[in-house]
This record gives C-alpha cells, structure tokens and sequence, in this order.
C-alpha cells in the first residue's frame, strides 16, 4: 500500500488527520455563510425498526431502565406515591446508524492512519491509538451536493460508482464554491429510496476516482446518506477500497447515514456544519447528530 503525504504530515503522533486543518479561522468564516438561520438535525432516529444495518451490527434498542412500573424503587429517597423519574439503557452498535467513523476504523496492510499498527486495537481495551475521542467535535463550512437532484431523480441507482466527473458537474450546476477546509456531503437518495423498502444490498456511493475530487478541494471529512460513503458492491470489487484512500491513508473523517433530504428539499447546499462524537474511550467510531444551520 503507498501511503500519502498526510501520514506524517502533522507530526509522527498526530491521530486527527485532515481535521487538523480547521482552525479557530476557518470556523469563524464558516458561521458567516448562515442566511436563513434554519437548523436541520441531519441524524437518522435511533430505533429498532427502519434503520438500515448490516446484520452483524444489529438494531439500536432502547430499554427501560426504571419506570413508574418500579412501585417503592425511589423509597429510600423518600419519594412520596406517584413521583418517580423515567430512565433508559442504549444498546447500539457504534457504526448502525448516523455515524461517525474513528480513524481506527479501518486497516490495510495492518497499518491505520499516520502508520498506527492494527494491533494497537484490542478486543479488550479497543483503539490504544486514533479513538474516537481524537476525532471529538468539529464544525465548519459544509457544502451538499445533491446528485438525485442534478440527475433529475428520486435516488442514484443502487450500486452506481460516483466519480469525480459527477461530483465536478453537480457542483458547477449547483454553482457551489468548495473552498479548502470544507466539509462535503453527498446525497445519493439512498435513506429516500431505503425507506420505500425496496432497497437491497446494493448502494450508490463514491468509487476510487472520486478521490481525486475530495483531494483537489482540500475536503476535510466527508459525509453521505448511504451506508459506507463508497459503493457496494466496493469498487472494484475491492472491500473498503475508499475507506482505504480516505480514512487510512488521508486520514480523512468519515459519516454515514446522513439524513440529507430536508436540506435538499430546502436547496440548502452551504451552511455551518457541527458535529460531536460521543467521547467514548477506545471507540473506533460514534453515533452522531450532525447539525447543520443555513
Ligand atoms: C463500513 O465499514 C462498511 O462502513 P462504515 O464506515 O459506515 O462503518
């Protein structure tokens, strides 16, 4: 595998990769893009039912912790008939729904970004290296392009490989400036088309000459509405061929099953873009509610 120059860009600890180039500047500019001031929620909700998952993940649940069922619980507390408090246990696996994903999510040639060998994950204590707690919250410009829209479609064929030319010709059409620093997110109408309940296996998403694109513009992380950012099949047929050219070797961020559609009914394509993982120690990865203002 060649690696690029990001590993070792910003120092041989370095585990933030492309996050790196968002300064307390590039945010400042990116809240001066606001112009309506609507603030979308770009999370799927967490639920058992509709979410759209590889099997060895499982459904998220919610259980209930304590509820007013828990007759004499709060007695202790000197809690008089009929005052109690509701609470709830989440069962989720970090990459089902909307998700972020940690640079140690991924590995090739046992090595992850920056050069962190594979066996800085463990099963007992998890990533020793590039958890997602080095990733943490972010924010800063966000530009969608909106393929379904360019194309005059509900959704992109399952499947279908998006290249370069196409992200090129959807922002032109869109007349989106991508300015370094951005954060990118793509809609293929996949979350649109999943929830007809026809959807397989199959998902339209970026293929290896889509790349070239997010390197050319100096993206910083990229988001989509599908499930892996990159097609499935893999392009190429090769497992997790983007993720390879993005998260291991650019170190660029990476979240999935963005709920996009209210943005682009709103042709919503610049905005401030926001988000935090869930800083849990050792994590190769996070639910998240991405949070986007026009
Ligand atoms: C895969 O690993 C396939 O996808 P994600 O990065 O969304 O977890």
């Amino acid at each position: 595998m060649a690696t690029t120059d990001n590993w070792g860009r910003w120092g041989a600890e370095d585990e933030r990769g492309t996050l790196n180039l968002l300064t307390p500047e590039t945010v400042l500019a990116a809240t001066q893009v606001c112009k309506t001031g609507k603030v979308y929620s770009l999370a799927m909700p967490i639920q058992k039912e509709g979410a759209p998952i590889f099997d060895y993940r499982g459904a998220p649940q919610r259980l209930s912790l304590t509820s007013c069922a828990d007759a004499g619980m709060y007695d202790d507390f000197g809690a008089p008939e009929g005052l109690g408090a509701n609470e709830d246990v989440f069962v989720i696996a970090s990459h089902s729904i909307t998700h972020m994903d940690a640079l140690s999510h991924v590995f090739a040639e046992n090595k992850m970004y920056n050069g962190y060998g594979a066996e800085t994950f463990t099963t007992a204590a998890g990533a020793q290296k590039l958890d997602i707690t080095k990733t943490g919250s972010f924010a800063g410009r966000g530009v969608l392009l909106d393929l379904p829209r360019h194309l005059g479609v509900d959704w992109l064929e399952p499947g279908m490989v998006i290249g370069s030319d196409l992200l090129e010709a959807c922002r032109a059409a869109q007349g989106s400036e991508l300015r370094p620093g951005d954060i990118l997110l793509v809609r293929t109408g996949f979350l649109d088309f999943y929830a007809t309940g026809n959807a397989g296996f199959e998902q339209a998403g970026l293929g290896l000459d889509a790349v070239s694109f997010i390197d050319d513009h100096e993206v910083v992380a990229v988001g989509a509405d599908n499930s892996a950012i990159e097609s499935i099949p893999f392009d190429n047929n090769e497992f997790l061929t983007v993720h390879i050219e993005l998260l291991v070797k650019r170190g660029v961020t990476l979240m999935e099953h963005l709920s996009l559609s209210q943005l682009a009914a709103d042709g919503c394509h610049e905005f401030l873009f926001t988000v935090g993982a869930l800083p849990v120690t050792g994590a190769a990865g996070s639910p998240i509610n991405p949070i986007a203002i026009g």
